[in-house]
Order: C-alpha cells, then sequence, then structure tokens
C-alpha cells in the first residue's frame, strides 16, 4: 500500500468508506498494487483488470488497485517476497508454489487426485478450500474465497514423445519452484528443474530444459509451442491459484471497502473459471493446427508409477492425516 487512509488518520478509528461517499471524484484513499505471473491476454489477467474497474467504481474511486500482469513486477518467488513485506498488496500464486510457505497449499496438486473439474470446484469452494485458507492465514496472508483456475497439466517436450512413464527417465523437465512438484517428477524418474514461468520460454528455447508441463490454456497463451513438439495428455494433476491479500494491508480497509474487495475479486474468479472452460474447448485444435503433436497416454501407468515409487505414502505423511482426509474425502482413496 502506497498511502496511508487519511481519515483513520484524522480520527484514529476507521469510518465506514460511504459515510462520506456523496463527494466529488478524488484521489483514492488507498493506492493498492495487484501482480500476476500470467499474460496480458490470459482471463486471468482480464478478469482481474475488469475486477479493479469495478472496486473503483463501487467505491467511489477511494479504492483504486493497479493490475501488473506478466511479471511486470517480477519472478513469482519475487513477488510472493514483496507481498509479504507489503510492497504488493495482492497477488495471484499457485498453490504449490505457496507452499513454500504455507505447506498445506500444494495439497491439490497431488498426482491424479482430481478426476474432472467438477470434483475440482467442490473441494477448492468447499472443506479442502476452507482447510487451506486457515492455513495461508497463519502465515500472515488473506486468501480470497475463490481459487482462481490454471488447470490440469500435461507434459510438453521438444525432444521425444512422452508415451509411458519410462519415457520420462532423465527427461529434463522444467517445473515451478515448489517440492510437490520436484518430488512428483523425481518420484516419476525424470530431471525436473526449478523454474520461475517468467523463465520458461527462454529455457525452452535454449534447452536448458527439454520440456515442461502446463494447461494446454497456457500452452497456447504463453505461446510454448513455438519451442515445443509434443503434448502428452497426461492431466497428471490440477493447478490453481489463490488469490491473496497481505493481511496487515487488507485489514487497514474499512469493512465495508474489505467486503467489496472481496465480493469482486470472487466474482472475476468465477468468470475466469468460466473463461477457461470456454477456452478448453477450442484450444486442442488451435495448438495441432499451430503444429503441436498431441499424444494420449494410459495415466493409469502413472498413476501407478508415482504409487510404485512411494509418492502417495510419503505426502500423506508429510501433509498429516487430518489434511490428507479431507482430500481423499473428496477424491476418494489415494494411496
Ligand atoms: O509456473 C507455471 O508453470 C504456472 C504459470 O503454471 C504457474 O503459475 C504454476
Amino acid at each position: 500500500m502506497t498511502r496511508l487512509y487519511r481519515r483513520t488518520l484524522l480520527t484514529g478509528a476507521a469510518l465506514p468508506l460511504f459515510a462520506i461517499n456523496t463527494r466529488p471524484a478524488r484521489a483514492a484513499d488507498f493506492s493498492l498494487k495487484l501482480a500476476n505471473n500470467s499474460p496480458v491476454t490470459h482471463p486471468q489477467s482480464v478478469r482481474q483488470q475488469e475486477a479493479a474497474d469495478r472496486i473503483k467504481k463501487a467505491t467511489n474511486g477511494a479504492v483504486d488497485i493497479q493490475v501488473f500482469p506478466n511479471n511486470q513486477l517480477g519472478s513469482d518467488t519475487d513477488m510472493l517476497s514483496q507481498l509479504r513485506s507489503g510492497a504488493i498488496d495482492f497477488f495471484t500464486l499457485s498453490g504449490l508454489i505457496l507452499s513454500t510457505l504455507v505447506p498445506a497449499a500444494s495439497i491439490n496438486g497431488i498426482g491424479f487426485a482430481f478426476k474432472d473439474y467438477d470434483t475440482v470446484w467442490k473441494a477448492m469452494d468447499g472443506k479442502l478450500g476452507t482447510y487451506v485458507r486457515s492455513e495461508i492465514d497463519k502465515r500472515g496472508l488473506t486468501a480470497m474465497d475463490k481459487m482462481w483456475d490454471n488447470g490440469f497439466r500435461q507434459i510438453t517436450s521438444s525432444t521425444h514423445p512422452i508415451k509411458v512413464p519410462a519415457d520420462l527417465k532423465g527427461f529434463k523437465i522444467r517445473v515451478p519452484v515448489s517440492p510437490l512438484w520436484t518430488s512428483m517428477f523425481q518420484a516419476l524418474g525424470a530431471s525436473p528443474i526449478s523454474i520461475n514461468f517468467a523463465e520458461v520460454y527462454s529455457a525452452l528455447q535454449t534447452k536448458i530444459a527439454e520440456g515442461q508441463e502446463n494447461p494446454l490454456s497456457l500452452i497456447q497463451i504463453a505461446k510454448l509451442y513455438e519451442v515445443q513438439k509434443y503434448v502428452s495428455m497426461t492431466s497428471h494433476m490440477w493447478d490453481g491459484f489463490w488469490m491473496l491479500a497481505n493481511k496487515r494491508t487488507f485489514a487497514t480497509l474499512p469493512a465495508d471497502a474489505q467486503a467489496i474487495v472481496a465480493r469482486e475479486l470472487n466474482k472475476s474468479a468465477l468468470d475466469e473459471r468460466a473463461d477457461i472452460a470456454k477456452l478448453n474447448g477450442s484450444v486442442a485444435d488451435d495448438l495441432k493446427a499451430k503444429g503441436l503433436t498431441f499424444v494420449e497416454v494410459d495415466k493409469p501407468a502413472f498413476r501407478q508409477a508415482l504409487k510404485s515409487a512411494g509418492f502417495y505414502a510419503d505426502w500423506k505423511k508429510k501433509y498429516g492425516d487430518e489434511a490428507w482426509g479431507i482430500l481423499e474425502a473428496e477424491v476418494g482413496t489415494l494411496s
């Protein structure tokens, strides 16, 4: 937050924002920054700008959120530090990367946990989401109720098609900076390299990494098809973004402003989910037309490889019985 709340300073207590909302348009009381790692054309960036516009209007200009998409303020790792220090006020981050601060936040990324979107949203809008948000809250961040969709992740490669788990042996695959991602691809026999998304295109282009994994929508929007040849439809995990706020800063907003901000960010999250669902209907044809070769795989074989490597047993121990029990109640038995 770059400016203090003047009325708070004058009176010593926060007045409701609308006590004086008949005033003419004026400089914002709160100038806030919202950042993400997604291209400007990604539905995430588009819907966040719409939320910022609605918030400004609904608060009569008092809350002015500036959106910085596309890693403009740094890599995910940098932005998480800035969010914690208060240099950034809002930030959408994959739960898996957030797990470097909040270990429980990677739980939705457990390999092959979710079979479809209905199961994802029931869990993340329900008990699993509530559990993870309470863990996030303990670490000085506030997560809005509704997660934003990233998607089911697929493996791309510039060297050879990945058809069976053995094709991953020694495969130099870029993964986001997150212990769960590294552990999962090590369990599959690959050689994962942790790289922030800001560097992914160039890492693939220079062949520092042979492959990577991301949802089809992002492979398209970030133009990764330009530097990859094959995509294997593993859907090995579902990944989404938490809309995080710096808890101290968020608490300085008057209660009615907090409610407006949360309402509009959550509304935009639902709009973004619908955008991605729509994209999912057309993106495969588009990627094929752009030259990417699609590879169908035997998903249960990949899941079995994880199981044989002790992946599920290890992570059950790490998350603990309570969290694992909440996950299994949503998705069924995982071991
Ligand atoms: O870094 C990635 O691959 C991305 C964009 O999917 C995430 O934010 C996890």
